[in-house]
């Protein structure tokens, strides 16, 4: 009975997330989800980028997922980016973004206009990856600090996306944590996931990421 009940809620999710792609495909609009543990540095990824794509000309609104407060909300308007935020404390309290709360976010922005929309998900590498937002691609940040073996320990994770950050490679003289041993990691889960080194602080490997959305796009 139990089982049932969450087939069904994962079904209902898939159904609006196909709805979602079939909506985003006939505007244009590139949607990426991207995901990590708390603290990662989506936030700060996202800052980094948004005004570089948007110097290029690119029409870029984002949605914001978060249980509680409009912080990260807050960090992108000051960019001057369109940002529409979602907070789950209103719906249970969920850990994720699913299509049911992602579709009603879309609709804030003109999507005709729009070029590209990124959701930045609930901070947590476990139940973001079950539920299907509806987006084209899913990134995975994994920062230096979270250890080498995260991606054998949530493997969901590293299989639904499509690329990969590893962030914060600015701490590496600092820590005992040995890069390549995380990238053969992600390649025993996913061996097609694209992999970037990323510092949101030094701005190092932030070129390769805005032409990885510019390769991405519809
Ligand atoms: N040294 C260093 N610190 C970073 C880097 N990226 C982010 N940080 C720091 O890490 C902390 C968390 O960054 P956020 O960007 O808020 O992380 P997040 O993934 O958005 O966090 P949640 O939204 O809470 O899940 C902040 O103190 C950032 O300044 C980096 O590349 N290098
Ligand atoms: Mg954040």
């Amino acid at each position: 009975m139990k089982i049932n009940i969450i087939r069904k809620v994962l079904e209902v999710n898939d159904r609006l997330a196909d709805e979602i792609r079939e909506k985003t495909n006939l505007y244009k609009t590139l949607v990426v989800n991207i995901m990590s543990s708390p603290g990662s540095g989506k936030t700060s990824i996202l800052e980094k980028i948004l005004p570089l794509l948007t110097e290029k000309g690119y029409n870029v609104g984002v949605i914001e997922g978060d249980i509680a407060t409009i912080k990260d909300a807050q960090r992108i308007s000051n960019k001057n980016i369109p940002v529409t935020q979602i907070n789950t404390d209103k719906f249970g309290g969920d850990c994720h973004l699913g299509s049911e709360v992602i579709l009603p976010a879309l609709e804030t922005f003109d999507l005709e206009k729009m070029d590209i929309v990124i959701i930045e998900n609930v901070g947590n590498l476990v139940c973001p990856a079950e539920f299907d937002t509806g987006s084209d691609y899913n990134i995975v940040v994994i920062s230096t600090t979270e250890g080498e073996d995260k991606p054998l320990k949530y493997p969901l994770m590293f299989r639904v996306c499509q690329f990969g950050i590893i962030n914060k490679i600015d701490l590496l003289p600092y820590l005992d944590f040995d890069i390549s041993e995380l990238k053969t990691n992600i390649n025993k889960i996913n061996p097609n996931m694209e992999i970037v080194e990323s510092s949101a602080k030094t701005v190092d490997g932030i070129e390769k990421i805005i032409n990885w959305f510019e390769n991405h796009l519809k």
